[in-house]
């Protein structure tokens, strides 16, 4: 049916979504949950521009019980007349790569690097996509299946479903289980993205719905205080130091918003986007927040009189001591860069956030001079406990260098090729005992930690540094951290690809993992972005059935599925701790590569993480492990 519409044009078209499918990653960044997605936010962005330029304040985005995602604006709706090829805009802008020119909103556009790469793409990639254009009065509908129109044009247009008094587009697709490793939408990276977009569009209502069997809820983002309520929920359980700081202006043709608030934290936490997109890798806007704000400080902390004409100036790092920064600048035209292409690049955000955020904090801190003066509180604390640690660092590192394991519990590996080489970290005397003796001494390095290491959060750097087992991990792992005020973190020098996190299923061990993600979090998040931090899968049960194969059983489902499917008596063994297996045993369920589950710790984006550590000093335990496992990735048998 779809044949008779083709033309020449047609076939350019359908080879340019070919390439889509031949090499998605390229598109959408990988063919993983994370790309999966990514469909969503490309669709979402979309209807994002409509709002920015002015004509749609509302936004659906459902889950549906089918599997697919409904994503409908109250936008203008996309253009449908006849486009000069001879066929329907919409068909042209779903069907070609980079549609642009016309079509494109003129107000800031999310394009750069991943973003923005088009509805065509998402189109490419889903087994359906329905789209209902809610324009003239009428509903007018197109369908495709892998990027191909299943639906007859006529005269050119698009058929008529039937009348509306609404504009706006649906646009509903269900991804492609022959590109995507797994089809299943990740709806908290969702909720916390479309929380985010609410935050950075204030006018904008953005209605979500998940109507997946068992996950059933609805939930309005809807945040018309922007920015300044972003960071009050960034900063929601800590104790805040003064008011959110709030500021918006213009420059050159760049908008410069930014809100901040000081909390009683030695933490710095800013966040940067452009055109809404994050901007992980940070950037050039930052550059001009940071430089600008570390001035300003300075030169009124001499004003005041509380630097003296002999005292050096603060750090950069002391002036943004317990910062909770929202940086948020929107550009004409943007250039990204980096290795995720989340880093500004611009020059000229540079001068503008520098300037605005020079002159508006100035007009600011003149009539709130309390205010100023906690601030600069913040950064005299700061600069009080650097010098300490300064003095700390140096007496570590030259007395640890050389005595590489300071309280001599590593067992380390004999092979000295880092990428096969793994450290697992052990909970207990009794397992790490076991665990030193059923290792492969080849490859694999135990570090056994006794009780409960320090939570980084909540102690100083000289504390953090002077913990034995903290030293012990920074000395073994090799790649030094970065923290605050020094940075001497080298992925290159890591010894281990895999840092395994093996502890006990129980509160404490959980407890334990919690710290210890915390620590890698604040001291070395490359080693989580770049997935070389993984979780230990110890097995719950052991199964010895009169007749037949003894079975390891990892969780209660899998010992719920046992039981319906076994036919005949077995003998239940359950694990308390990993302190109950002996060597071979624990060499079988969790040492082994052939035959371990690891599940590796991912963190969607540093935003997220930010959450995540924050939830994970709550007091809640279960919530908390079930946290880590709902963000571990799926459970991967590592071979
Ligand atoms: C360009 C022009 C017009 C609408 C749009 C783009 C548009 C695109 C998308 C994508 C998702 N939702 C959207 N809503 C609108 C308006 C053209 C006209 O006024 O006819």
């Amino acid at each position: 049916m779809a044949k008779t519409q083709y033309n020449a044009d047609s076939i350019t078209v359908l080879e340019g979504l070919e390439a889509v499918r031949k090499r998605p990653g390229m598109y959408i960044g990988g063919v993983g949950t994370k790309g999966l997605n990514h469909l969503i936010y490309e669709i979402v962005d979309n209807a994002v521009d409509e709002h920015l330029a002015g004509f749609c304040d509302k936004i659906w985005v459902s889950l549906e019980a089918d599997g697919s995602c409904t994503v409908r604006d109250s936008g203008r709706g996309i253009p449908v007349e006849m486009h000069k090829k001879g066929i329907s805009a919409e068909r042209v802008v779903f069907s070609t790569l980079h549609a642009g020119g016309k079509f494109d909103n003129d107000a800031y556009k999310t394009s750069g690097g991943l973003h923005g790469v088009g509805s065509s793409v998402v189109n490419a990639l889903s087994a359906r996509m329905d789209v209902k254009v809610y324009k003239n009065g009428y509903i007018h509908h197109d369908a495709y299946e892998r990027g191909i129109p299943t639906v007859k044009l006529e005269n050119g247009l698009l058929p008529v479903l039937g009348r509306t008094k609404e504009t706006g587009t649906e646009i509903n697709f269900l991804p492609d289980g022959e590109i995507f490793e797994k089809t299943r939408f990740k709806a908290d990276w969702l909720k916390s993205r479309l929380h985010e977009t609410a935050y950075l569009n204030p006018g904008l209502t953005i209605y979500y719905a998940n109507k997946r069997s068992g996950e059933e809820e609805e939930i309005t983002y809807h945040e018309p205080e922007g920015i300044v309520a972003y960071v009050k929920e960034l900063n929601n359980g800590k104790t805040a130091v003064c008011d959110p700081i709030y500021f918006k202006s213009e420059m050159d043709r760049i908008e410069v918003e930014v809100a901040i608030q000081f909390v009683d934290a030695f933490e710095e936490n800013i966040l940067g986007f452009c055109n809404n997109i994050f901007t992980q890798e940070g950037g050039t806007h930052l550059v001009g927040f940071k430089t600008r704000f570390t001035q300003l400080i300075n030169s009124y902390a001499r004003e005041l009189g509380i630097l003296k004409e002999k005292d050096p100036n603060f750090t950069g790092a002391d002036t943004r001591n317990g910062m909770t920064a929202i940086v948020a600048v929107k550009h004409p035209d943007p250039i990204f860069e980096g290795q995720t292409k989340t880093k500004l690049a611009s020059a000229d955000a540079t001068k503008a956030v520098f300037t605005v955020s020079g002159d508006l904090l100035q007009h600011y801190f003149d009539r709130n001079v309390e205010v100023l003066k906690a601030v600069i509180g913040c950064a005299e604390k700061s600069a009080k406990i650097r010098k300490a640690e300064e003095k700390a660092r140096t007496n570590m590192l030259t007395k640890s260098r050389f005595s590489f394991d300071s309280n001599g519990k590593l067992a380390n590996c004999e092979s000295r090729d880092s990428e096969k080489c793994e450290i697992f970290i052990v909970e207990g005397d009794s397992a790490g005992g076991s665990a030193k003796t059923a290792r492969n001494r080849q490859y694999q390095a135990i570090l056994p930690i006794r009780g409960k290491i320090l939570n980084v959060e909540k102690a100083s750097m000289d504390k953090v540094l002077a913990n034995a087992e903290i030293k012990t991990m920074i000395n073994a792992f090799g790649c030094g951290f970065s923290e605050g005020y020094g940075n001497d973190f080298d992925i290159s020098r890591l010894r281990y690809h895999k840092i395994i996190l093996m502890t006990d299923a129980d509160v404490d061990g959980s407890h334990i993992d919690t710290l210890l993600l915390t620590f890698l979090y604040r001291f070395m998040p490359e080693l989580i972005y770049n997935g070389h931090v993984f979780i230990a899968m110890p097995p719950l049960y052991k199964v010895i059935p009169s007749r037949g194969q003894e079975q390891y059983l990892y969780d209660d489902k899998e010992l719920e599925r046992y039981r319906k499917s076994h036919t005949g008596d077995f003998r239940l063994q359950r694990y308390k701790g990993l302190g109950e297996m002996d060597p071979e045993q624990l060499w079988e369920t969790t040492l082994d590569p052939d035959r371990r589950v690891l599940k590796r710790v991912e963190i969607e984006d540093a935003r997220l993480a930010s959450e995540v550590t924050e939830m994970l000093m709550g007091s809640d335990v279960p919530p908390r492990r079930q946290f880590i496992y709902d963000h571990a990735d799926e459970a991967e048998i590592d071979a």
